[in-house]
């Protein structure tokens, strides 16, 4: 009887112990599903907040090509446009709302490197010089620029010949292939073979790139004096980026051809001037987005990129959820209000 009633009590202890196991992975469980589903519901949640906030961005760029078209003066520049926002972290609702708007044809448009000929595309001299100018300023080892520029040429130029001893096609990767196309985002630039994570001093320089239409023409109103001397290196040098940067503070730069006829550029030969005023523009196609939202203690990057045509016609055709690896980029253009070397200051904070 006594041994009868010490089974089961062992049975009764077995079974309370059996349920506790069982309840304690119930809740395990549960609470498990409980924070993927937040996590799901607050990504989605900030997604959602970064789409709204781009929706706000793209409205502020087709209400700016209106009112260029009421003064019949299409420009843009960043200061008269209020395109150039920078929305400093709002709260709204639950979340904290950053955004910026970036114009990209401030930037050194990497696909300049080549010229369109009907089906192929050919290798422009001009903008491999600039390219060097560039590259030069952000380098490590400054030795390496026409290293870089020349592949990063063949890279993109049609055909599969090393056009100048320093390049790279095919033949030098092991286990890639070049596109021999336009390239889609600057970071292509990555891909070449002797491309290091560490060849720029600073990862902002990134800010200075972008990868755009072959053709895509450098708007002159925003971009960077470090850009401008690269592309007046090999004619009037600094001192056209500084007349630049004069004419710019009277307001929006309207008429290249009296751009390039005055100033240091006065001097240059005709056909020198016709090659600078084929190279710049007064106004913007591509814009960037960049929006970041948090709540609690998440954080998402949306960056959006569009093309607004002369047209009005305006559309995303990239958008990309980037890890927080650097600041937000400031309004207008990274490097708009850093001066180059010799000027003064270096990247901007
Ligand atoms: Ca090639
Ligand atoms: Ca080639």
């Amino acid at each position: 009887m006594k041994q009868q009633r010490g089974i089961a009590l062992i049975a009764v202890l077995l079974l309370v112990a059996l349920m506790v196991i069982i309840g304690t992975e119930v809740m395990f469980r549960q609470d498990r599903y409980f924070a993927r589903t937040e996590s799901l519901v607050g990504w989605d949640q900030r997604y959602q907040y970064a789409m709204a906030a781009e929706v706000v961005a793209l409205r502020a760029l087709n209400d700016d090509l209106a009112q260029d078209r009421n003064h019949s003066v299409l420009t843009d520049d960043c200061v008269n446009d209020f395109w150039a926002v920078n929305l400093p972290p709002t709260p709204y609702e639950n979340a904290w709302i950053t955004a910026s708007v970036q114009d990209l044809q401030g930037r050194f448009n990497l696909n300049s490197l080549v010229v369109q000929n009907g089906e192929t595309f050919e290798r422009n001299p001009t903008a491999y010089q600039r390219l060097v100018n560039l590259l030069q300023q952000l380098l490590e080892s400054p030795r390496e620029a026409e290293l870089l520029a020349s592949e990063l040429s063949d890279w993109i130029d049609s055909n599969n010949l090393v056009d100048d001893i320093q390049g790279a096609e095919d033949g030098d990767y092991r286990w890639r292939r070049t596109p021999n196309i336009p390239i889609a985002h600057e970071s292509e630039f990555r891909a070449i073979k002797s491309f290091r994570a560490d060849s720029f001093k600073e990862p902002e320089y990134w800010g200075l790139f972008a990868a755009l239409p072959v053709g895509t023409k450098l708007n002159v109103n925003t971009a960077s004096s470090l850009v401008l001397d690269a592309y007046f290196a090999d004619t009037v040098g600094d001192v056209g980026t500084k007349y630049v940067m004069e004419q710019r503070e009277k307001g929006a730069i309207e008429d290249l051809a009296q751009l390039f006829a005055n100033g240091p550029f006065g001097a240059l030969d005709e056909e020198v001037q016709q090659e600078l005023r084929e190279a710049f523009s007064v106004r913007t196609d591509y814009f960037q987005v960049m929006v970041e939202v948090k709540t609690g203690q998440q954080s998402q990057r949306l960056v959006t990129r569009v093309q607004r045509k002369e047209s009005g016609d305006i559309r995303v055709y990239s958008r990309q959820l980037v890890p927080r690896l650097m600041p937000m980029e400031p309004a207008c253009n990274p490097f708009y209000y850093v001066q180059s070397e010799e000027e003064g200051s270096g990247v901007n904070d």
